[in-house]
């Protein structure tokens, strides 16, 4: 069994996950295999406790623990699942088209989860005297800006990224569940708004979605 370490926390407006976590989380839905969550205090992730380096050198989340194989890395991990179970493979067919997917991958992590993500999806962690309005605000004008043009134009008529889902399309899953919350407005970028929502179709969002409380997503048998 799949252990997955990651954060997560309930508020009145839905349930907030780390979004590198959800990226775990999507995928081992994906590929149909049996997990459970173990949610890691804030505080000793931020603190850099000595529980915490022990499984992840860097102090963050999310890492995993497969019968004693201890991942970190929602990239690598993601790689190690789809490569562990044969089932519904999350990559190309040839090795150029697995390293177009792998680029847009990391351009999702790079991009947009390390980039703009973060200053709207942080502040819905806190009260809201103490959020930065601000920077959400920068935060959405970089995916108006950068982000969605360029999601727009790689689509290009496609359901997703590399035509058939994959894992490029798993850190826009994270995208599509944080625009859940902020209710940022899509509407000019209609190509990325069908496409936001289609991803938020996939059964694998359930894990994700804000709308599923903590003990619905916990993993599955
Ligand atoms: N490249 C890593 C990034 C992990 C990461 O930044 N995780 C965030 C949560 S989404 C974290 O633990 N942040 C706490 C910190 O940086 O101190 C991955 O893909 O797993």
């Amino acid at each position: 069994m799949i252990t997955v370490f990651t954060m997560e926390r309930e508020y009145p407006y839905g349930t907030l996950r780390s979004t590198n976590g959800s990226k775990v989380k999507v995928v081992l839905e994906e590929k149909g295999l049996p997990y459970h969550v173990e949610t890691v205090s804030p505080g000793a992730v931020w603190k850099k406790q000595p529980e915490i380096l022990a499984n992840h050198p860097l102090g963050k989340v999310p890492w995993i623990d497969d019968d004693g194989v201890v991942l970190y890395d929602s990239t690598v991990i993601n790689e190690y699942l789809n490569e562990k179970r044969a089932n519904n493979p999350l990559l190309p067919a040839t090795p150029g088209q697995r390293a177009v997917a792998r680029a847009l991958e990391n351009y999702g992590d790079e991009g947009v989860l390390s980039k703009f993500l973060p200053m709207i999806w942080m502040p819905w962690w806190s009260p809201e005297d103490q959020r930065d309005a601000q920077a959400m605000e920068r935060g959405r004008q970089g995916l108006r800006e950068e982000v969605f043009p360029f999601l727009q134009q790689t689509l290009s008529g496609q359901d997703y990224l590399c035509g058939d889902f994959s894992l490029a399309d798993v850190p826009m899953m994270t995208v599509a569940m944080v625009l859940e919350v902020d209710g940022m407005d899509t509407s000019s970028f209609p190509e990325v708004a069908d496409y936001l929502q289609r991803l938020r179709q996939r059964d694998s969002y359930q894990a994700i979605s804000p709308q599923e409380r903590m003990a619905e997503t916990a993993g599955s048998e």
